[in-house]
């Protein structure tokens, strides 16, 4: 070898492969305003669609008078539920196995539901005409509050139901009752807490919030009457379902519908499901003949698309005196507003609720939801969530600060002591999941020297004194938090959506000058997939990060997957990835070794081709074998080096954090200002730890938003408030806090390259961690359970009532 030979490490390093801090490629278009957006696409002969939306949340229609909006230059056509009844799409499937109303039929059931779309010239045009439609409406009483839902003479809120003793996900007990889901042994956590030495009991609420990403939803639908195919641009995490879905619907041949999902502005979950603006853009488009455009602006999206939480947590822990958890009972109101519209895996009602046992190892549990109607906007599973992770996740972190306050222990020694032991994975968790690796108590050792805990609780001390002798009015919180998280969904045995299994894919092709196109059914909302996937190739195939393209959303051409939520791209078309990768490898390692004239198992590895054990001088790069398989492959092989993979994964992954919060709050004003924020995560090996941070941060000041402030809020005529970023919190870098990051490695047994997910993980551990700080500020006042979120008028209040 000559000086001039690139050393393994150098080789390594081109390669941008895991590991490396490679930045974004996307981010090249998007800071130079070149990314293309759904709004950005401009069809000829283009027009555009928008709904008028009630003005009640609970009312009868009795008429729809459209003369006047038909009569304005411009107005193409308005579509009512009339119009869609014999289409058969005036109601459309849910997710959760519920319908729901396309355009309300003959009654609305929360405000601004959709009630006719209007379609005309331009979008000037739509918004006047919208102002043209009178509606008459006969208000009926309203629920807002899911505690009446069930109430004996409650109003009937789904009258389309009416008699129905069973829904999708078994008996139903009243008239708003959607499901009821139980989970665990009833009978073992009963004893376990009649034999209890200590039990605390609390309502732990998780308020009702949006994800509001930059972008709202919107879709482009053109349908030519020719070709008989259908074109649909949208703002879809799922696209391959919302081909499926619009072709169930349509009576379209799948074959002839494309679904194009371009570059979003983000998804949060927000997403996933399928809205009535997909579905009417489509009509339009067919009925018209010509391509129509639908976008959400910004009240629309806060006050109808999916929303967040709305989940009433009845939460109870019995334990030995010296804090040993001995079982768990939960049980969960689910407000699901007007239609079960919750985007989890099918056999899933309350998503991966059951969870809820945390990272603790409770010998029994128990957990029971019941999801009911009121009249509020649908939706339920969006924002960082994991199908209901947050909301598990908030439960348990909350519970086990208000178990350490009843036993006068530290909360982190609580958790110490009550944790998973490493040597226990995999850990079979008393409601039914089977934990696939962690180590916590490492995870949370570095963070408590990290953060300097013991110093921390001593400092808080003082300073309580010195506000009790009248010194400060300043209060000090530490927020401890160490979530398990559980991402991957998922294995086909048990998640599925409309009965589609939840596998994901890659199709990996190299051309012959040994770069790459690949595509995956992932897609990504901001998640930085184009960089990491093409990481995953690189280290795999030993081909540059930067040869590889990476394609999503194009459900012409990318292999059929069910897309990006529960931060499943990582766990599931990752892995896909990998797999796709590897079938590749082992047909260039054939190609190397007929041109090297040896036997494949003579061959090994070496960063980026083969080359001859014990013989390193003979080899072939990637790029030659690539080459080789175009133009001479061996006699019997056919030509070419691609490959996809279809991924059923294993098992679900457990990504796992500790988190801390130092607040500092000032009790006459009610403002809690972040002196530090820890973050330790583990998502088993890192692709991109840059791409990771940027995960955390963004989850994290979700986290802070949702826990600070962030509230969708009705009043009791239903009416929502706040819908408006007037009113909605969205923390801008001013409000943000600093974070500080931190990682240990445990990698998943199961996944190809040990990977698990992270995208949520900041926004799991983040909220219970804010507003555990909170509540332990407050504690030695005397409160137990403060509810979020925690705006300063409420953290304000809150002093007030303590007598502070
Ligand atoms: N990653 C990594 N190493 C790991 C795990 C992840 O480098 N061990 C990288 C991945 O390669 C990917 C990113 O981190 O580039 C997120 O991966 P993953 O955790 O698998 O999550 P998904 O890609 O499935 O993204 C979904 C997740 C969800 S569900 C929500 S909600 C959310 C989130 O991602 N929405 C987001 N983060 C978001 N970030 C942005 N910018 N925009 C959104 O809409
Ligand atoms: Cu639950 S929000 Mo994400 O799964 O798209």
């Amino acid at each position: 070898m000559n000086d001039m030979t690139p050393t393994k490490e150098q080789r390594e390093a081109k390669l941008e492969g895991i590991g490396c801090k490679r930045k974004r490629v996307e981010d090249i278009r998007f800071t130079q305003g070149k990314g293309n957006y759904v709004d950005d696409i401009k069809m000829p002969g283009m027009l555009h669609g928008d709904f008028v939306r009630s003005q009640y949340a609970h009312a009868k229609i009795k008429k729809i008078d459209a003369s006047r909006a038909k009569a304005l230059p411009g107005v193409i056509a308005v579509i009512t539920a009339e119009e869609l009844k014999p289409l058969g799409l005036h109601w459309m499937p849910t997710l959760a196995g519920d319908v729901q109303a396309v355009l309300a039929d003959g009654r609305v059931s929360f405000q601004n539901q959709e009630i006719a779309f209007v379609i005309a010239e331009n979008r000037y045009i739509t918004d006047d005409a919208i102002q043209l439609i009178d509606v008459e409406y006969e208000e009926l009483p309203v629920i807002v509050d899911p505690f009446k839902s069930m109430a004996p003479d409650a109003p009937v809120l789904r009258p389309d139901l009416e008699g129905k003793t069973t829904g999708a996900h078994g008996p139903r007990k009243h008239h708003n009752h959607i499901f009821e889901w139980t989970v665990g042994d009833k009978e073992a956590t009963d004893v376990a807490f009649q034999k209890a030495e200590v039990t605390i009991k609390e309502m732990i609420s998780y308020h009702r919030t949006h994800p509001s990403p930059l972008e709202t939803c919107q879709c482009l639908a053109s349908f030519d009457k020719i070709k008989g195919e259908l074109t649909v641009y949208g703002t879809f995490q799922a696209p391959h379902v919302i081909r499926t879905v619009a072709s169930l619907l349509s009576k379209i041949p799948e074959h002839k519908i494309h679904v194009i999902a371009p570059d979003i502005g983000g998804g949060f979950g927000n997403k996933v499901g399928a809205y009535a603006g997909y579905i009417c853009a489509i009509v339009a488009s067919i009925v018209t003949g010509q391509p129509v455009k639908w976008v959400e602006d910004r009240i629309e999206n806060l006050s109808t698309t999916s929303f967040a939480r709305d989940y009433h947590m009845t939460t109870e822990i019995a334990a030995t005196k010296d804090g040993k958890v001995t079982g768990l009972r939960v049980h969960v109101l689910a407000d699901h507003g007007a239609f079960d519209s919750c985007a989890d895996p099918s056999k899933w009602p309350a998503g991966f609720m059951n969870i809820v046992t945390g990272s603790y190892d409770f010998p029994v549990a128990h957990l029971s939801v019941d999801g009911v109607y009121t009249n509020k906007a649908p939706g339920g599973v969006a924002y960082r969530c994991s199908f209901r992770v947050t909301e598990a996740a908030y439960c348990i972190e909350r519970a086990m600060d208000i178990l350490a306050q009843k036993l006068g222990m530290d909360p982190a020694d609580l958790r110490l002591k009550n944790f998973v032991r490493r040597e226990q994975f995999p850990y079979q968790s008393a409601l039914g999941w089977e934990y696939d690796s962690g180590d916590y108590h490492l995870a949370m050792q570095k963070a408590m020297d990290a953060i300097g805990y013991r110093e921390l609780r001593a400092e808080q001390k003082a300073k309580q004194a010195a506000f009790k002798r009248g010194e400060t009015r300043e209060i000090m919180g530490i927020g401890v938090t160490f979530f398990t998280e559980i991402v991957g969904a998922g294995p086909s045995k048990n998640c599925d959506i409309l009965g589609v299994a939840m596998f994901d894919s890659a199709e990996i092709r190299i051309h012959p000058t040994g770069s790459i196109i690949a595509r995956m059914g992932s897609k990504s909302q901001g998640q930085g997939h184009e960089t990491t996937w093409a990481q995953i190739i690189a280290t795999e195939l030993g081909i540059p990060a930067d040869d590889i393209m990476i394609e999503e959303g194009n459900t012409d051409t990318a292999p059929y997957g069910l897309g990006t939520y529960g931060s499943r791209s990582t766990p599931v078309a990752g892995a896909a990835i990998a797999m796709a990768a590897r079938k590749i490898k082992n047909k260039a390692q054939m190609i190397a070794a007929h041109l090297l004239e040896v036997s494949e198992y003579d061959l090994e590895w070496d960063v980026d081709g083969f080359r001859v054990k014990g013989n390193p001088e003979r080899s072939k790069s990637m790029k030659e074998i690539a080459w080789a398989s175009y133009n001479s492959p061996p006699p019997g092989l056919e030509p070419g080096l691609e490959a996809v993979n279809y991924y059923d994964p294993p098992n679900m992954t457990y990504p796992f954090g500790a988190y801390f919060c130092v607040m500092d709050i000032d009790v006459d004003t009610g403002v809690a200002s972040i002196r530090r924020f820890y973050a330790l995560d583990d998502c088993g090996t890192r692709i991109n730890p840059m791409i990771i941070e940027g995960q955390v941060h963004g989850g994290l000041t979700e986290a802070f938003a949702i826990a600070m402030g962030q509230e969708i809020k009705y009043d009791a005529m239903g009416n929502v408030v706040g819908a408006s970023f007037m009113d909605f919190f969205l923390p801008t870098a001013v409000e943000t806090p600093k974070w500080e990051t931190d990682f240990t490695v445990t990698p998943s047994p199961h996944h190809p390259i040990g990977a698990k997910g992270v995208g949520e993980s900041p926004n799991v551990g983040g909220v219970p961690c804010f507003s555990n700080a909170v509540n332990d500020a407050f504690q030695f006042l005397g409160s137990t359970h403060i509810q979020m979120p925690h705006d300063a008028w409420r953290i304000w209040e809150t002093g007030r009532k303590l007598g502070a």
